[in-house]
């Protein structure tokens, strides 16, 4: 049987910008700078352009653990970027990303400020820089390193696979959501034997591979992502959920998840960040507060 909404590709693709789906309007075939605007730099070392989506939640979870540490070097600015609006796309942050995506880390600790994209490069950047979170050497920081990659090649099919297609796109195909809910049940059951037999993923520490790992995958079992924990089951990777449980725990973690969040519940939106004291005034809920206080004041 034919299916009469069959896609014939034409002999050359060209741009249909009528494409449709959610983000259909800041894609484009073509890299580089749509408009020019330089990026802020703050007082920090540390000048981080991003946004509160799992792979910003990384960076800024990891700056958070190496504060608390005690490293006073891991002091940063946390800018909104926000990607819907197209921000990716200014000359300034291509410069610090020619690939155009969150989040972008320029570190000022220098001579000369360095630019790292890509988060698993940001993390390996900061954990090289602090020694911390990634073991110096040996088979301890080959299995950490391996977890790292793993999260970078696999989350594109949990997020641009299941996720676009489960949640975001504008028609539902069977086969593309099949297909990646078969993938991504198959990556949890990786995860799920993996910390069956070790308490991170890279061994007994807690590493940049947890750090990498957890906003995706442990939003995902806790039912925080495209809302498909009951269509994936999530309920049966019990050691997943046993990780994600203890590292959503920690301190740091509470803290970093929330920087650079423009959506879901105010308290948990700290849409920038630029001094430690911003956790406890500059909430969005706060900020609402503060700013309809001083409309009442002044009505
Ligand atoms: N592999 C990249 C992925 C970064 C990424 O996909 N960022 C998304 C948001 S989560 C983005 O900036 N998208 C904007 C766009 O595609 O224009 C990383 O790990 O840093």
């Amino acid at each position: 049987m034919s299916d009469t909404n069959e896609y014939i590709p034409p002999k050359v693709w060209t741009w249909n910008k009528a494409s449709g789906g959610r983000f259909a309007n800041i894609n484009r075939p073509i890299a580089g700078p749509t408009h020019d605007k330089d990026l802020p730099v703050g007082r920090h070392p540390m000048q981080l352009y991003s946004l509160g989506t799992p792979n910003g939640q990384k960076v800024t979870i990891m700056l958070e653990e190496l504060l608390a540490l005690g490293h006073a070097g891991a002091e940063y600015d946390a800018w909104l970027i926000r990607i819907n609006e197209g921000e990716q796309f200014s000359s300034g942050f291509v410069a610090a990303n020619p690939n155009s995506k969150i989040p972008a880390l320029v570190d000022r600790s220098g001579p000369e400020p360095v630019r790292v994209f890509e988060s698993g490069a940001i993390l390996m950047h900061l954990a090289e820089t602090f020694g911390a979170f990634l073991p110096k050497s040996g088979p301890a920081r080959a299995e950490c390193l391996s977890w790292l990659f793993w999260q970078m090649g696999s989350a594109p099919y949990l997020g641009g696979g299941l996720g676009h297609f489960y949640a975001y796109a504008p028609t539902k195909i069977g086969y593309a959501i099949d297909r990646f809910a078969m993938e991504t049940k198959r990556q949890l059951d990786v995860l799920d034997r993996r910390l069956a037999e070790s308490a991170f993923l890279g061994g007994a520490d807690y590493t940049i591979a947890d750090i990498a790992v957890w906003p995706w995958y442990g939003g995902l079992v806790k039912g925080l992502l495209y809302g498909a924990g009951e269509f994936l089951s999530v309920h049966e990777y019990t050691n997943v959920v046993r990780w994600a449980d203890q590292i959503g725990a920690r301190p740091a973690v509470r803290r970093g998840r929330i920087v650079n969040r423009v959506m879901g519940d105010p308290a948990a939106q700290l849409r920038e960040r630029h001094e430690a004291s911003d956790f406890d005034t500059k909430t969005q809920d706060k900020l609402d507060a503060q700013a309809a206080a001083k409309a009442g004041g002044a009505g």
